[in-house]
């Protein structure tokens, strides 16, 4: 080492024209010298040391940074060699932070970060600091150096005695390079937590030094299991616990967790040796590969889905899917415009069957969950095909021009929606008296025969098929599914109007189910309304007093001595015109319900439970869903 500082040769002269070409053109090496550039050198460092980590040498990086907007990163690793390298004759240290692209590590093995912006090395982000200073424990001492501009201004120094090992770089940024040298602690926070994800048994802790009073956050992690779950922290989910998948083949490390929630979206993040790969690639296509075709062949094997049915698409099997892949792959290709995609094709291979074979045994293992999985799938190809089908049938319709409205829809005279109504009613007699009640100015009147289809047990093509949902989704005018559009609804209340008994309420779900899974915006903006019959009317001569459920009744009872006749309306049909206009359908005496997505993924939960076999379960839904239909009175 004493000879060092006279031993320039040809490696050297490049070594120096290399840092020189970074310092003219950073953006080549960092991709920009903004915001992004400058937190990419902090990542850069790190990068260096889960690469020691990855490679099973070091299990805590600590992060801090500093008030004057310097950065420390220190690794436990087995610290950058300081010896004399074999070929260069300088020391090794020297190698790493002069010559570009030199890597961490020498020869192969590994896998290290070498895509995209990552993997420039620390020459760059040597070469783009007013100063650097390395601190290096291990061979027994502890060793430091310092740098401007990619030139080392010291040699290294070998200092006391120390029986730790590990690496730490402070960094200043140079300012005559970047536009902004301060920098955000939240996009720092989220890789670092990203990080330590993704390398379970890792420990990074983060300290802003710059806060008023700075505190220490420390990552752990257990893996990317709970990755998912971080993802999932606010949903309602499908599996508990996530489904892990670990695997090794040719070289390549694969991890997987996936964690279904109520929802509707598709959360996959994929990563290839700890560089998100925003674009994807061949590790998420193998993913997806797998997971449709496992579910599919799952369906197929227990009957769920019989052969002239068609297949699930891969959308229908990611509805509500929370998923994180990570594979390490000792030499990846990144490709694409931000080279964040995976592009080593066989990749793909190794993921898929890993996949395919762990998740084969998952569903087998845990029936339950499974059963849960396949029934999102399949509601997700029904809402898939509804939307499909809606689009066809407008099309038809256009051609056809066959707008007009059903012929059992007793329309009302005014053609202002916010001022109009529909009501859905429970039967032809009642739909009779309705009509003859109401006030046709602005009230309009769809009856509706018997039940209609339980839309959560029925193909979508049945759906549609029925007369009763056609004849509602044309009177409303908004088209369903993907296609719906609410400023074309012709009314802004629609009433659900059905008898005061279990049949009644049955209807009433099967109808909020409906508008629910096919008209879900009606319900969001307020626009559907529960009609509440009274159950009681109590006469004394030519008084008539209405009670629309048992307590108000006995109440009143108790309250009073005289003699009254009770009649208990079991349905709509057994009120005259008059009364279920005066009762149920004018605006000064009726009381209505309306309808509110408190929570859009419980009630989906409800909603799907309620479709079972369960009548005691709807019955209860009807009588204590206070939760989700709100009582407003009007
Ligand atoms: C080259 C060789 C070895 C380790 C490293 C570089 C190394 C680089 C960085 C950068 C940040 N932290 C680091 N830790 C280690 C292997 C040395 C050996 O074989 O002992």
């Amino acid at each position: 080492m004493s000879n060092q500082k006279n031993h320039y040769d040809a490696s050297n002269i490049q070594v120096l024209e290399g840092l020189e070409a970074v310092r003219k053109r950073p953006g080549m090496y960092i991709g920009s010298t903004g915001p992004r550039g400058l937190h990419h050198l902090v990542f850069e460092i790190v990068d260096n040391s889960i690469d020691e980590a990855v490679a099973g040498f070091c299990d805590t990086i600590q992060v801090t940074v500093h008030p004057d907007n310097s950065v420390t990163v220190r690794d436990n690793g087995r610290g950058i060699p300081v010896d004399e390298h074999p070929t260069l004759h300088r020391p090794a240290l020297e190698v790493i932070m002069t010559k570009l692209h030199s890597g961490g590590k020498f020869g192969g093995g590994g896998y290290s970060i070498s895509g995209g912006l990552h993997g420039v090395g620390l020459s760059v982000v040597s070469a783009l600091s007013r100063r650097m200073d390395i601190v290096i424990e291990r061979d027994g001492y502890v060793f430091t150096q310092s740098y401007e501009k990619g030139r080392p201004v010291t040699d290294i120094a070998q200092g006391k005695k120390s029986s730790g090992q590990g690496t730490q770089i402070t960094f200043w940024a140079d300012p005559e390079i970047f536009e902004e040298t301060v920098y955000d602690k939240t996009i720092l926070v989220q890789r670092l937590r990203e990080l330590s994800y993704l390398n379970k048994g890792l420990t990074i802790t983060f300290l802003d030094e710059r806060d008023e009073e700075p505190e220490t956050l420390t990552f752990v992690s257990s893996g990317i299991q709970d990755f998912v779950s971080f993802i999932n922290r606010s949903k309602d989910l499908l599996n508990e616990k996530p489904i892990q998948i670990e695997g090794k083949k040719d070289g390549v490390v694969v991890e997987v967790a996936i964690q279904y929630n109520q929802g509707y979206a598709e959360s996959i993040y994929s990563f290839a040796n700890n560089i998100h790969t925003h674009e994807g690639g061949f590790h998420e296509v193998g993913f997806k590969n797998a997971m449709t075709r496992i579910i599919n062949d799952y369906a197929k094997k227990f009957g769920i889905i019989k052969d002239n049915e068609p297949k699930l698409s891969g959308e229908d099997v990611r509805e509500g899917m929370a998923a994180v892949i990570s594979v390490l792959v000792p030499e990846p290709q990144f490709e694409g415009q931000t080279k964040t995609k995976l592009g080593n094709t066989y990749v793909r291979g190794i993921v898929e069957s890993l996949v395919y074979e762990k998740m084969d045994d998952y569903l087998n293992e845990n029936p339950a969950e499974a059963k849960k999985i396949l029934d999102k799938s399949i509601s997700a190809r029904r809402a898939r095909e509804a939307a499909r089908k809606a689009r066809e049938l407008t099309r038809r319709k256009s051609v056809l021009e066959t707008t007009s409205l059903p012929g059992k829809l007793a329309d009302c005279s005014s053609k202002d929606p916010a001022l109009s109504e529909l009501f859905l009613v429970e039967g032809d007699s009642a739909g009779g008296s309705a009509k003859q009640g109401r006030d046709r100015t602005y009230q309009a009147i769809l009856p509706l025969r018997g039940k209609i289809l339980n839309v959560e047990k029925a193909r979508m093509d049945r759906v549609l098929a029925s007369d009763e949902i056609c004849n509602m989704i044309t009177a409303m005018g908004t088209g369903i599914g993907k296609d719906f559009d609410i400023t074309k609804a012709r009314y802004h209340k629609l009433f659900i109007m059905t008898d005061a008994d279990v049949d009644g309420a049955h209807i009433r779900i099967l109808l909020l189910t409906f508008l629910f899974r096919y008209m879900r915006p009606l319900i969001e903006e307020g626009y559907v309304y529960i009609a509440q019959p009274p159950l009681y009317g109590l006469k004394r001569g030519k008084e008539i007093k209405y009670f629309y459920n048992d307590t108000e009744l006995e109440e009143f009872m108790k309250e009073t001595d005289q003699k009254w006749s009770i009649q208990r309306y079991k349905g709509l049909g057994e009120m005259d015109p008059e009364q279920l206009w005066y009762t149920t359908m004018s605006i000064e005496h009726r009381t209505i319900l309306k309808v509110t997505m408190e929570d859009a993924l419980l009630a989906d939960e409800i909603f799907s439970d309620l479709m079972g076999d369960n009548v005691e379960a709807r019955r209860e839904f009807i009588h204590e869903n206070a939760q989700y239909v709100k009582n407003l009175d009007i």
